[in-house]
């Protein structure tokens, strides 16, 4: 086979392989404290995000399921999931990760899972334990945990019981899982709370997953790290302890902007990428999620959701062709300059004719976001979803 042959099966290879989940929340109107945007075209119906996130799979072929979050998606919990059963088979999108929301109540004020009231931990404990069960009843294997838990002010909680409490919290959820379920921590550095927060890093978040129970892992998300931290470094070490269980990709220039992925660092995404398919092919076992978490506040949404996808293809693909045999012969020679531009140097490549041809042989638009643009689905939904106005305080 010639090497071009050779290189366009590996190509196609590693885009079959890649899958990714998108945010039902990345369709809604969302904003920042200081306001919010709204777009006509938004969605604001469980309904409307299947369909939309629909249109992102027909066009990309690389997103079947959508990430649902508790609250924002099933307002009436197990009530909601035979219409969300229903809207499945009619735009053939799974649900994904179930995500609770233990962010948004009043009396999360000081905390959910570590709240000082045990009646209020006590609630939060029953909307993970539900949370469970909504997955349960749609067949969705993760339910993905963040904590806005923390404090503002030093000396005003006591941080060391509070580690007690979630622990005693995430047992309980754990309990609660189906045999192929999983608990996925989320963790981060800071906001909402700006002195601590109660999961604020890898190390925590391992610790909680591995007390918590043999089916829970730790979810990265890309946004949740120091400027500083070497997000690929605290990858190798969740990959080398077994306990990588997904990601939240994003982009950044300052703290968790939920950006769209590669706007700011594209090189990041590659080198997390590396991370993986390396040990894939050292034979790891790897049961790594890939999830989209943004918040498209002034792009159009779906426009932004296949941008997005798009250059998560095109990384990943630039990654998977790694020469990483003859990478791993000069890092052990320790040929710096060697390595480096073999490692870089994929980086560079231009892998959009591989991407092109694999589209056309797969029968998906050549260029998707020139198809988004220009076909029409946008314009349908918002003259469908005008003049419906849209609450400007509420995150989504
Ligand atoms: C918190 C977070 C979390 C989601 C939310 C929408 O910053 O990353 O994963 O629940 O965004
Ligand atoms: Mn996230």
């Amino acid at each position: 086979m010639s090497a071009e042959k050779d290189l366009q099966r590996r190509a196609f290879e590693a885009l079959d392989a890649f899958r990714i989940e998108i945010p039902s929340w990345g369709f809604a109107n969302t904003g920042t404290r200081f306001g919010k945007f709204v777009q006509a075209a938004a969605a604001s119906t469980i309904e409307e995000k299947f369909s939309d996130a629909s249109e992102v799979h027909r066009l990309t072929g690389a997103t079947p399921t959508l990430a649902l979050h508790v609250l924002w998606d099933l307002p009436h919990s197990l009530d909601d999931v035979e219409k969300v059963k229903s809207l499945e088979r009619e735009y053939e999108i799974r649900s994904g990760s179930i995500n609770p929301n233990l962010f948004q109540d009043q009396e999360y004020k000081f905390g959910s899972l570590c709240n000082p009231s045990a009646e209020i931990r006590g609630r939060a404990v029953e909307h993970m334990v539900e949370s469970v069960r909504i997955a349960k009843a749609l067949g969705s294997r993760d339910i993905s945990l963040w904590l806005p838990d923390g404090s503002n002010y030093p000396g005003t909680q006591n941080m060391r019981r509070r580690i007690g409490w979630l622990e005693e919290a995430l047992q309980e959820s754990h309990a609660a899982l189906g045999p192929e379920q999983r608990l996925l921590v989320e963790y981060k550095p800071f906001e909402p709370a700006f002195y601590h927060t109660d999961i604020a890093d890898w190390g925590m978040a391992m610790h909680l997953a591995k007390v918590a129970g043999p089916q829970a892992r730790v979810l990265v998300d890309t946004g949740h790290h120091y400027q500083a931290q070497n997000i690929e470094q605290v990858v190798a070490w969740l990959i080398h302890t077994g306990m990588l269980g997904g990601f939240h990709f994003n982009d950044r220039r300052y703290a968790d902007d939920d950006l769209t992925l590669g706007s700011i660092d594209p090189y990041q995404v590659f080198r997390i990428f590396h991370e993986i398919l390396l040990a894939e092919e050292d034979a790891v076992p790897l049961d790594v999620a890939f999830m989209i978490d943004q918040s498209h506040n002034l792009k159009g949404k779906l426009e932004a959701m296949v941008q997005t996808v798009c250059a998560a293809q095109e990384l990943w693909l630039k990654a998977a062709l790694v020469d990483r045999e003859v990478l791993s012969a000069l890092q052990g020679s320790c040929d710096l300059v060697g390595a480096e531009e073999v490692f870089r140097g994929a980086f560079w490549k231009d892998v959009r004719p591989l991407i092109v041809a694999w589209r056309l042989d797969r029968g998906l638009p050549t260029d998707p976001l020139d198809a988004i643009r220009t076909n029409g689905y946008v314009d349908r939904i918002t003259k469908e979803r005008a003049g419906r106005g849209s609450s400007v305080s509420s995150y989504a």
